[in-house]
């Protein structure tokens, strides 16, 4: 049982104890649209080798996606720099910059501190920008202690509007003629920093984060795509001037092209807060019954719709029985007695303020000339007898 319902519980009478635990079973019951004994229909359209096995590790197999948490053991990871080996009992982090008290904390007085959890689904800005690189995302129960209290007791001065995020690990970065030896660097506004949902995060679906997903400590910024959550992290430092490190302003680095008046502008942002996705994971067939399962993700989710080929958009059914503000919700459409040959399937997510996820031909995907951000509809290929 998860520790919140576990916790709702203890805190409850036993009238209300008993109202939740018939509820919790008879969710359960739901819980991801999968059917004994169906087959997986594998995917005609699969990923082409990986170039980058060590920058890129552990990407989702969507045929395989069959729980609303993704396990530790095959969650992703993405590093830039090399991947550190970090030892506990000497590692501490700094918190300074334009601090009235620069404070230095240890893993033991970070989980001292109050403890908050919550489910966030990470993806890649770079997923599905590349053949290769489909699976940069998963779902997990993350648990830290909030990072607004920490900076409030550091207590920012005035001039302070910019807090960076650095990560122990490094690695060689050049600009025209100067060469550097970097940390990894991530930086947000101070009021982004400020907002309750950020955890310095040391556990990751009830176990230590593991090696590659931040060990000891990495920060969980829900809501924001997988660049801004920064691993392995060795110190906190508020400035008065934006950041404008490799990561935030050099690469990550979203150009498109826009219309105005008539004239062609190019915006170039730095990759920020998730935007509304949905994919299409499996096929499944049990006897003539095909189904088809999927995510969708990114911004506050009201309806899924699916198109088979070139046919009408038809909602699916999305799972309630396991859902959280900041993760991914599954969602599955039964397909009765398909044609048997090749088809395409393609999902659409809608948010409840009425944005459409867009499709790869309009113009926000069409005219964006860097791969980041890719939340344009995926479309995928299936052949059934
Ligand atoms: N220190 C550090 N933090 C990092 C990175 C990194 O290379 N170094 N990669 C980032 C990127 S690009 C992504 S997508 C997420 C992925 O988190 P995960 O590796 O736990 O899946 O971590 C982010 N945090
Ligand atoms: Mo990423």
């Amino acid at each position: 049982m998860p520790d919140f319902q576990r916790r709702e519980l203890l805190v409850q009478g036993s009238a209300a104890l008993a109202a939740i635990a018939a509820l919790y079973t008879s969710r359960r019951a739901y819980a991801f649209p999968t059917r004994p004994s169906e087959e997986v229909i594998p995917w005609l359209d699969q990923p082409t080798e990986n170039p980058d096995p060590v920058g890129i590790q552990k990407q989702l197999v969507w045929e395989d996606l069959d729980s609303w948490i993704t396990p530790n053991d095959k969650f992703f990871s993405i590093s830039h720099f090399n991947r550190p080996t970090i030892n506990e009992k000497t590692w501490s982090m700094e918190i300074g910059g334009l601090v009235k008290k620069p404070l230095k904390l240890t893993l033991a007085d970070i989980r001292a501190r109050p403890r908050q959890e919550v489910v966030f689904t990470v993806e890649c800005s770079g997923n599905h920008g590349f053949p290769f690189f489909t699976g940069g995302i998963g779902n997990a129960r993350w648990a830290g202690t909030p990072l607004a209290p920490i900076l409030e007791e550091a207590g920012v001065l005035e001039k302070g509007i910019e807090v960076v995020f650095f990560g122990t690990d490094k690695g060689e970065v050049p600009i025209r003629d100067v060469k550097m030896q970097q940390n990894f660097a991530r930086s947000m506004s101070l009021a982004d920093a400020m907002n309750p949902d950020n955890l310095l995060c040391y556990e990751m679906n009830g176990a230590a984060l593991p090696a590659a997903n931040g060990f000891p400590l990495r920060l969980i910024a829900p809501g924001w795509y997988g660049i801004a959550n920064v691993k392995w992290l060795e110190r906190i430092e508020v400035r008065d001037t934006r950041f404008m490190s490799l990561l935030m302003a050099r690469d990550y680095v979203t150009i498109r092209e826009e219309e105005h008046n008539g004239e062609t502008v190019w915006t170039e942002t730095s990759v920020g807060r998730a935007l509304i996705k949905s994919a299409p994971a499996k096929v499944t067939r049990k006897g003539s019954d095909y189904r088809i399962i999927g995510a969708a993700w990114g911004a506050p989710i009201e309806r899924v719709e699916v198109q088979i080929d070139q046919g009408p958009w038809a909602p699916a059914t999305i799972d309630h029985s396991e859902e959280a503000e900041h993760a991914w919700k599954i969602w599955s459409l039964d397909w009765a007695n398909p044609v048997p040959g090749e088809h395409t399937v393609t999902s659409r997510a809608v948010s409840t303020t009425g944005q459409i996820q867009p499709a790869m031909d309009d113009p926000l995907i069409a005219k964006k000339h860097t791969y980041w951000e890719s939340n344009g509809q995926v479309t995928r290929r299936v052949r059934v007898d």
